[in-house]
């Protein structure tokens, strides 16, 4: 008698929760990572998906919650690099039951989109012999090639050329493309915004930053510069979006000497052929971010004693 009842005990319990398993696995992808579980031993009811940043439960937060039938899920709401832990969690007549903990790193999305400037190189040539200022509104150069005239410089590696654009004041110059004399390229003053712009061959450098302000920079191409591609003068923000950098020395070089503040984001850029790196400063105090860009032989990332200088969503290739 009392055998029997021991044994009806144990046949309870395995009905319940405390005999039954969840089998999770966790595969990553680029920008998502993949759950898929299985069950044995038990009755799936109430499906909850947990993630975490760590493998203890304590302080994971609920994802998703599914049907009882489903046995799969994509999470794309996460950042490559980043180790994610995730359970699953059933619960039968108040009873819950957890898998086990499985991880996974996803890798960066690649970059998503990242498409360079939309001008070709084949449009009407100009030769530029003074600088166009832009102080104003929006200058629209319609994909002309904009070819520097050699009072301007000669796009070697010497110091003290003119640039072939100056922007001042939060004016816009877009549909740009600088020809195969790059001279100075463009400088800008007080924030500036330069969308779609091509660079065939970068002089001295493709842009500098001369004095205070925001400078957005997004859709752009640029092809060997043979030292610095952004060249930052002034206490500063510079945020690039989708970029194509082919063959320079660096990305951006901060002013040699300078303590200066500057703070530079690029995202979504693919960087290629760099001889030395992506960003050099001589200032503990600027700050870079490099995210969602894709990378092939772009050396040292962070050069120098940046103040902060970080990484995240980009793929080598
Ligand atoms: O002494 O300041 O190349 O602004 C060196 C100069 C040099 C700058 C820089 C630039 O760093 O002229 O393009
Ligand atoms: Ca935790
Ligand atoms: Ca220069």
């Amino acid at each position: 008698m009392i055998r029997k009842l021991f044994l009806g005990g144990l046949l309870l319990a395995a009905a319940s929760t405390s005999w039954g398993a969840i089998n999770l696995t966790a595969t990553a992808g680029a920008g998502q990572v993949s759950l898929s579980w299985s069950y044995s031993g038990s009755t799936p009811t109430v499906q909850e998906i947990y993630r975490d940043l760590d493998s203890n439960p304590n302080g994971r937060v609920r994802i998703a919650s599914v049907s009882t039938s489903t046995r799969s899920y994509v999470d794309t709401g996460v950042s490559g690099g980043t180790t994610y832990y995730y359970w699953i969690k059933n619960t039968v007549s108040g009873v819950a039951e957890n898998s086990n903990v499985a991880s996974a790193t996803p890798s960066g999305s690649g970059g998503g989109t990242i498409s360079g400037s939309s001008c070709g190189t084949s449009g009407a040539q100009t030769t530029v012999n003074a600088t166009i200022r832009v102080t104003s509104g929006t200058y629209d150069g319609g994909c002309q090639r904009f070819n520097a005239g050699s009072a301007l410089g000669d796009g070697s590696q010497s110091e003290g050329q003119l640039p072939v654009f100056r922007v001042e004041n939060g004016a816009t110059l877009r549909n740009i493309v600088i020809g195969t004399n790059g001279a100075d390229g463009i400088h800008t003053y007080n924030g500036a915004v330069l969308d779609n712009i091509y660079w065939m061959n970068v002089g001295e450098d493709a842009m500098t930053i001369k004095s205070s302000g925001t400078t957005t920079v997004r859709n752009i191409e640029g092809y060997d510069a043979d030292d610095k591609f952004f060249q930052i003068n002034a206490a500063s923000t510079l945020n690039v979006s989708n970029c194509i950098i082919h063959r320079a020395g660096k990305v951006l070089r901060q002013n040699g000497g300078t303590t200066f503040q500057i703070n530079v984001s690029v995202d979504r850029c693919d960087i290629n052929d760099m001889g030395e790196g992506v960003f050099r400063t001589d200032s503990s105090s600027s700050t870079a971010r490099l995210t969602n860009s894709r990378l092939h032989d772009a050396g040292t990332v962070c050069i120098g004693p940046w103040s902060s200088c970080t990484q995240s969503g980009n793929t080598n290739y």
